[in-house]
């Protein structure tokens, strides 16, 4: 704990389209990272077109502050973003608090001219503890205003810190608050947080409801795994419900609650989905995605073409699992597309520091936003000298794969180009198999580098090498050290002009014996400077 705190913490261009479509998990990535100097990393031959940006660092800088709202979004930016040397890392674009320990984005919503965003905050230092809901309101998801923390533990039920939960609009439109409270005995409560003033688009003042808690842990549920209620959701017949995640014995699922009012909750007798073994689901978020295009659904969207995705945040590995399933508002049930995609043995929004995500709808742009925790790699002590600690990724807008229907794409809000400065790109370079390829002009600490990848005929890569196939491929054995049939290829960041230090993040193909192709996305950290450890790139 601080010193300082008081009591409480992705054959040619048409042939490279078809062996696009036909092999379904080879995907082309974009990638927005933060970096040094720029290569691209090779071992076999590659056509790449890259385009690198260096974001206007030092004209719209992130504008986070305590200051009252004054229209100039520049207004606050001195003592606002750290250009100071001594705090030349905390970053430009990414949401921060202008100092201490962050953690989950909570109930990220829109209302009356501004995004919200809530998180785990710790007023009183760098570390994880004293949870309250820190506050920000943005009119574009960039340029944020932090406005003092929304709820502070000051009841039985949440003295002991107020944490994750979600926003849900009611009927009239007033957005109310539903929030895990720690009690003084560890005890985990469900407890409700409505607007003093709903007519002020900040919102700045939220009053506890004297019903709280609403809900206290079930029986046979453990009161210190019962937590971080979902944005509720309305089904046929009016009623509400909402899911919350716990674990029975070790194995790992979502409860569902029914409620006519929001505010008296009934316990489902099934549950949406459960793993045996999966351990502790944190930060469930369920929301119904369109089988088409981009356009995003408000939770309580419903129709028989409209799907649903699951999200579990693995309390055991600290990654954010996702499964797109069909949702059955009579027993309560969640079924995944594809059943070798379920929630925690498939897919993973992000392979990097991702964890405790929410998203919610954008009635203004109508699309799903997401938001995710980046924690770093620093170490306590380290983010103690720092005075702050961790950063939420930039919001991706989410949509359904529609092509093969389990799975979402993702990409950076549109907003994010407005920050985009000076371009540097290189079109269709052949890359020797081997190679390393530096990028001149790409020098700099916040760049967005948008590159595709464009592999020759991998069924005559394949046959050249007449080698068997090479699943199952792991990131983390070897790094980007290996060199295998097709891989790895991808980028270094965060690397010096000696190539001494360098953080390579990079794909692999692999195709399995039943001639199933996968796709991985690595990172390889081994080859990084102490120094620069926690920095990475954030994506
Ligand atoms: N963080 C919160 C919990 C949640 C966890 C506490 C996930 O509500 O389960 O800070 O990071």
């Amino acid at each position: 704990m601080d010193e300082s705190s008081p009591d409480l913490q992705s054959q040619q261009d048409e042939d490279l389209e078809g062996s696009y479509s036909k092999l379904p998990a080879f995907r082309r990535k974009q990638a927005t990272v933060s970096s040094f100097v720029f290569y691209v990393l090779c071992s076999l031959g590659l056509l790449i077109c890259v385009e690198v940006i260096i974001f206007s660092r030092f004209l719209l800088p992130l504008a986070v502050g305590n200051a009252s709202y004054s229209g100039d979004r520049r207004s606050n930016v001195s003592d606002l973003i750290n250009l100071e040397p001594e705090a030349p890392f905390r970053t430009s674009f990414h949401f921060q608090p202008p100092k201490n320990w962050m953690n989950d984005p909570n109930g990220p919503m829109y209302y009356k001219g501004f995004y919200h965003l809530f998180y785990q905050y710790n007023p009183w230092g760098a570390v994880w503890g004293n949870l309250t809901w820190g506050h920000a309101v943005s009119e574009d998801l960039l340029h944020w205003l932090d406005l003092e923390p929304a709820l502070k533990g000051d009841q039985w039920y949440d003295v002991g810190g107020v944490w994750s939960g979600s926003v849900t609009f009611r009927l009239d439109g007033t957005p109310i608050i539903l929030y895990t409270g720690l009690a003084e005995d560890l005890e985990q409560t469900q407890n409700m947080a409505v607007p003093d003033d709903a007519s002020d688009p900040f919102l700045r003042k939220w009053v506890k409801s004297s019903e709280n808690p609403l809900l206290r842990h079930p029986d046979g549920v453990y009161k210190e795994d019962f937590r971080d209620p979902s944005t509720a959701w309305q089904v046929e017949d009016g009623s509400w419900r909402i899911t919350i995640g716990t674990q029975v014995e070790t194995d790992g699922m979502a409860l569902v609650y029914k409620s006519r009012d929001l505010l008296h909750w009934e316990l489902e007798k099934n549950v949406l989905y459960t793993i045996p073994g999966s351990g502790m689901w944190e930060c469930l978020d369920f929301y119904p995605v369109a089988p088409t295009g981009r356009r995003g659904l408000d939770t309580s969207t419903r129709g028989p073409s409209v799907n649903h995705v699951l999200k579990v945040s693995s309390y055991n590995d600290q990654h954010d699992y996702y499964a797109v399933g069909s949702y059955n508002e009579v027993t309560q049930a969640f079924t995944p597309v594809n059943q070798e995609l379920g929630v925690l043995y498939g897919l993973q929004y992000d392979y990097g520091k991702f964890y405790a995500s929410k998203s919610f709808y954008d009635p203004v742009k109508k699309r799903r936003i997401l938001w995710g925790w980046s924690n770093e790699s620093d170490t306590e002590a380290q983010d103690i000298a720092k005075g702050w600690a961790s950063l939420q990724a930039i919001p991706r807008t989410v949509w359904l794969d529609s092509e093969l229907g389990d799975n979402l794409i993702q990409a950076p809000i549109e907003e994010l180009k407005s920050l985009r400065g000076v371009k540097v790109s290189k079109a269709e370079v052949e890359l020797e198999a081997g190679s390393i390829l530096r990028i001149e002009g790409s020098y700099g600490g916040q760049l967005d580098i948008e590159v595709t990848f464009e592999y020759p005929d991998v069924s005559k890569v394949a046959f050249k090498y007449g080698r068997p196939l090479d699943d199952p491929f792991d990131c983390s054995e070897g790094g980007s050290a290996q060199r295998g049939v097709f891989g790895p290829f991808g980028l270094l960041v965060m690397a010096d002009d000696a190539l001494q230090e360098q953080t390579a993040l990079f794909f692999y193909i692999s195709q399995s014996k039943d001639r199933q192709w996968s796709t991985y996305f690595c990172s390889d950290q081994s080859r990084l400077d102490q120094l620069f450890v926690g920095l990475l790139c954030y994506i």
